[in-house]
C-alpha cells in the first residue's frame, strides 16, 4: 500500500468511521456472545481478514480478536503500519461480536520496534504532519477502546511499541531477558510528547516512569515486570493460553461497568491530547524538522546498521 493520503481519506476509503463518529462512551455496550456450547456441537467459526503488516483473527464463539503484527524485520510503525492497525481496530470495535482484542507479533523475538525512524528522516513537513496525526489516531483509538485489550508481548518492545502495550488495558510478557521493553526516546536524542507520558505515568507512577524516561532506559523483561511496567511474566509457550485466561477474566464483568470505568481513569488524559492535538502536531513538526534532531536520528540508524557488520 502506498502512503499517499491522509489517514482520514484512507479510513474514509476503507468504509470505517471515524473516531469523532464514533458513539459516546457507554452509549454502545457490547453484547455478551451467545451461550456457551455443550461440547461437541458445531462451535461459531472464526473470522480472519489480513492486510499487509496484521493478521486479525476473530473467534465468534468467545467474542476475543487476535491482532497479529507480521511486518517483518522488526514490526516498525510505519505510516502503513498505523493505517492497517487503525482500520482493523475500528472494524473490530464496530464489530458487537467482538468485546475484547490480544495484540501479538508474529515476528519472532520482536513484538514492534517503534515509530519506524524512516518516516521522521528527510521528508516533507506535510508527511511529518501527516504521519504524527496518524500515530495520535492509533493511541486515541486504542486508549478510547471499549474493547479489552491485552498486550501478549512475545519480544523486544522499544518505544512506540511499549507504548502499544502501556496502552492496552493488561500487558503479559514472554520471560526472555533478551526481550526489553521501555520508553528509549531520549536515547534517540528525541523526547516522548507529553501523552506517551501520561500513559507511562498512569502505568507505573510518577517516580518510576521520570527515571525511565529521563535515562531512556530499554528495561530487560524481569525488570519491566519488577515495577509494574508489564503485569505477568510467562514462558514463550504459555503466552497464548494465559492471554486467553486474563481475557476471560476481563469480559466476565458487564461490559457497560467496565467500559464507564475504563472511561473514568482514562478520560482526562485522553481529553488533554484532543484539546491539544494540532498544537501537538505543530510541536512534532518543528521539533523533527531540526537539523540537529535530523542529525541524531541519522547517526541513530547507522548505528543500528553498523551493529550488524
Ligand atoms: N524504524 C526503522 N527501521 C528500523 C527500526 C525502526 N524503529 N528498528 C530497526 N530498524 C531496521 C534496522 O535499521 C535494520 O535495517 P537493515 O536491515 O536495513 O539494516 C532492520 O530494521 C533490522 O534491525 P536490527 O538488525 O537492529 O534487528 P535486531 O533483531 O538485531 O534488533 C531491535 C531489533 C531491538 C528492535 C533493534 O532494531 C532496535 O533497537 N531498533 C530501534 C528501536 C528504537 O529505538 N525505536 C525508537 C523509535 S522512535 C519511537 O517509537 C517514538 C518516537 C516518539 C517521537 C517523539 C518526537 C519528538
Amino acid at each position: 500500500m502506498a502512503a499517499v493520503g491522509t489517514l482520514g481519506r484512507r479510513i474514509a476509503r476503507s468504509g470505517v468511521l471515524p473516531l469523532c463518529h464514533r458513539p459516546a462512551w457507554g452509549t454502545a455496550a457490547r453484547q455478551p456472545p451467545g451461550p456457551r456450547l455443550p461440547p461437541g456441537l458445531p462451535r461459531a467459526p472464526s473470522r480472519a481478514f489480513s492486510n499487509n503488516k496484521i493478521l486479525v483473527e476473530l473467534d465468534e464463539s468467545s467474542g476475543v480478536a487476535t491482532m497479529k503484527f507480521k511486518s517483518p524485520p522488526v514490526n516498525s510503525l510505519s505510516l502503513d503500519f498505523i493505517t492497517e492497525f487503525c482500520i482493523s481496530l475500528e472494524k473490530l470495535e464496530n464489530d458487537r461480536t467482538c468485546r475484547g482484542v490480544i495484540f501479538t507479533s508474529a515476528v519472532p523475538k520482536i513484538f514492534s520496534s517503534g515509530l519506524d525512524i524512516t518516516e521522521m528522516c528527510g521528508k516533507s513537513t506535510e508527511h511529518y504532519a501527516e504521519f504524527w496525526r496518524a500515530v495520535q489516531e492509533m493511541w486515541l483509538r486504542l486508549y478510547g477502546s471499549n474493547m479489552v485489550t491485552v498486550a501478549a508481548v512475545n519480544g523486544s518492545s522499544p518505544a512506540g511499541g511499549c507504548l502499544i502495550a502501556l496502552t492496552c488495558d493488561y500487558r503479559i510478557m514472554v520471560d526472555n531477558p533478551k526481550f526489553s521493553i521501555g520508553l528509549n526516546e531520549a536515547q534517540l536524542g528525541i523526547v516522548a510528547p507529553f501523552w506517551f507520558k501520561d500513559t507511562f505515568v498512569n502505568v507505573v507512577g510518577h517516580r518510576v516512569a521520570e527515571r525511565s524516561l529521563q535515562l531512556g532506559s530499554l528495561h530487560p523483561a524481569a525488570e519491566a515486570h519488577k515495577f509494574g511496567l508489564v503485569d505477568e511474566l510467562v514462558p514463550e509457550e504459555k503466552l497464548q493460553e494465559k492471554a486467553a485466561a486474563v481475557m476471560a477474566q476481563w469480559l466476565a464483568l458487564p461490559d457497560h461497568a467496565r467500559q464507564l470505568t475504563k472511561s473514568m481513569m482514562r478520560k482526562t488524559v485522553l481529553d488533554r491530547l484532543v484539546a491539544h492535538r494540532e498544537e501537538d502536531i505543530q510541536n512534532f513538526i518543528s521539533f523533527i524538522s531540526k537539523e540537529s534532531i535530523q542529525k541524531s536520528l541519522r547517526m541513530y540508524m547507522e548505528m543500528l546498521k553498523k551493529k550488524k557488520s
